[in-house]
C-alpha cells in the first residue's frame, strides 16, 4: 500500500520550478540556489541522522579512530553550506553564525546578486542528546545588483523585510524544509528512501491564537516586571471562583520547550501560540541573533499570518548595526504577541488590578 498518492506527490525541485513560471522575467538564478541549499540540507541531515556514530565517522572535535582531523557538527554542516553554495556563482557573500566575519566566494566563482545568511545548526547544545536541531536561512538582494565585486557588510546589513526569501529546515522526528519567498509558507518533507523533499503542506497559516508559551522560564526572576505578571497572568484559571467561561480566554496556557528556537518555533507556526527570549537584567539585548535567526523566522511567521517583535517594534523593520547583533524575539500567532505586548507598554487591564 503507497503512503502517498503518486498523483499528489510534488517534490521541492518541481515546486520550485513550478514557482518560477509564475514570475515573467524570472532567470532562473534564485531557483538555482535553492536547489543548491537543498542539497546541502540532505547532506547535514544525513550526517545529523548519524550524530551518535561520530566518533567512528569523524565529525566530534577530535582525531577520529584513523588518527585524522575531525569536527563539531555545527562546524561541519557550516561548512557544507558554504561550500555548496559558494560555487553557484549567484551569492555576492554568506554570512553565518559560525563565522565572525562575512564570508567571500572563493576567486575562482564568481559574484552573483544574492547575499545568504544562515545559522548552521540552531540548538546545538541538544546534538549530544538526540533532541531536534535545525538549519536556519534567509537570502537577499545586494544592494547594487549589478555589481560583479565582492559583496560587502552593508549588503548584508538589511532590515528584514528587503529578505527575498527564508525558512529553515528541522531535523526531528522527520527532516523537514520550511520556506516562504514572500507568497505563503510551504512545508516539504524529507524522504530518505527517494532522496526528495516532498510537498506536506501548502500555504501553512498560524492560528490566530494558541494555548502553548515557549520560553526559558528558569530566567523568570531576572526579568521587568511587567512580563512576571504577564506569566502570572496566563497561568491564571479562566474557569476557577465562577467567572465566565470565555472561549477565547484559553488560560491557563501550556508550558512547551525544547531549547532549540527554530523547533519551537516551527511548533508554534503549527499549534499557535507564542515563543518568546526577552531581555533580562544580565543580557539586556536578548539573547537570540537579529541577522541570523529572527528575520527569517519572522518572515516565514509573518507570511503564516503571525507577527514578530521585539516587544515594540517589528522584527523586520529593525536596521541591523552589526552582524552578530543580539534582539529580544516574541514571535507566534497574532493575539498572544499583541497579547504580551499589552503588558510590557502597561496597558493591559491585568496590571491595574
Ligand atoms: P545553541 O545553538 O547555542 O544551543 O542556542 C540555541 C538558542 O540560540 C535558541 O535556539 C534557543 O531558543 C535558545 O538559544 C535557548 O537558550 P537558553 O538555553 O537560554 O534557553
Amino acid at each position: 500500500m503507497p503512503i502517498l498518492n503518486v498523483s499528489q506527490l510534488v517534490t521541492l525541485e518541481h515546486y520550485i520550478a513550478r514557482e518560477e513560471y509564475k514570475y515573467p522575467g524570472a532567470t532562473g538564478e534564485f531557483t538555482h540556489l535553492l536547489h543548491d541549499l537543498s542539497f546541502a540540507i540532505k547532506i547535514v541531515s544525513r550526517d545529523v541522522r548519524r550524530a551518535g556514530l561520530n566518533d567512528i565517522l569523524g565529525l566530534a572535535n577530535k582525531e577520529n579512530v584513523h588518527g585524522e582531523e575531525v569536527k563539531k557538527l555545527d562546524e561541519f554542516a557550516h561548512e557544507i553550506i558554504v561550500s555548496a553554495m559558494e560555487r553557484s556563482g549567484r551569492l555576492a557573500l554568506l554570512a553565518s553564525e559560525e563565522s565572525e566575519d562575512i564570508i567571500l566566494p572563493q576567486k575562482k566563482y564568481s559574484y552573483g546578486k544574492y547575499v545568504m545568511v544562515f545559522d548552521p545548526l540552531d540548538g546545538s547544545s541538544n546534538i549530544d542528546v538526540n533532541v531536534t536541531i535545525g538549519t536556519i536561512f534567509s537570502f537577499y538582494k545586494r544592494i547594487d545588483e549589478s555589481s560583479k565585486e565582492p559583496g560587502t557588510l552593508e549588503d548584508v546589513l538589511q532590515p528584514g523585510y528587503k529578505q527575498v526569501a527564508a525558512g529553515y529546515a528541522l531535523f526531528g522526528s522527520s527532516t523537514v524544509f520550511v520556506y516562504t519567498t514572500g507568497h505563503g509558507v510551504n512545508v516539504f518533507t524529507y524522504d530518505p528512501t527517494v532522496g526528495e523533499f516532498l510537498l506536506t503542506n501548502q500555504n501553512v497559516k498560524i492560528p490566530k491564537k494558541g494555548k502553548y508559551y515557549s520560553t526559558n522560564e528558569g530566567y523568570y526572576n531576572k526579568w521587568e516586571p511587567n512580563l512576571q505578571q504577564y506569566f502570572q497572568f496566563i497561568k491564571e484559571d479562566n474557569k476557577v471562583n465562577g467567572k465566565e467561561d470565555n472561549k477565547d480566554d484559553m488560560r491557563p496556557y501550556g508550558l512547551r520547550y525544547i531549547g532549540t528556537g527554530v523547533a519551537d518555533i516551527h511548533r508554534t507556526l503549527i499549534y499557535g501560540g507564542l515563543y518568546l527570549y526577552p531581555a533580562d537584567n544580565s543580557m539586556p539585548q536578548g539573547k537570540l541573533r537579529l541577522v541570523y535567526e529572527a528575520n527569517p523566522l519572522a518572515m516565514v511567521i509573518e507570511q503564516a499570518g503571525g507577527r514578530a517583535t521585539d516587544g515594540k517594534t517589528r522584527i523586520m523593520d529593525i536596521e541591523p548595526t552589526s552582524l552578530h547583533q543580539r534582539i529580544p524575539l516574541f514571535i507566534g500567532s497574532e493575539d498572544n504577541v499583541l497579547e504580551v505586548e499589552r503588558f510590557l507598554d502597561g496597558t493591559h487591564p491585568y496590571l491595574s488590578k
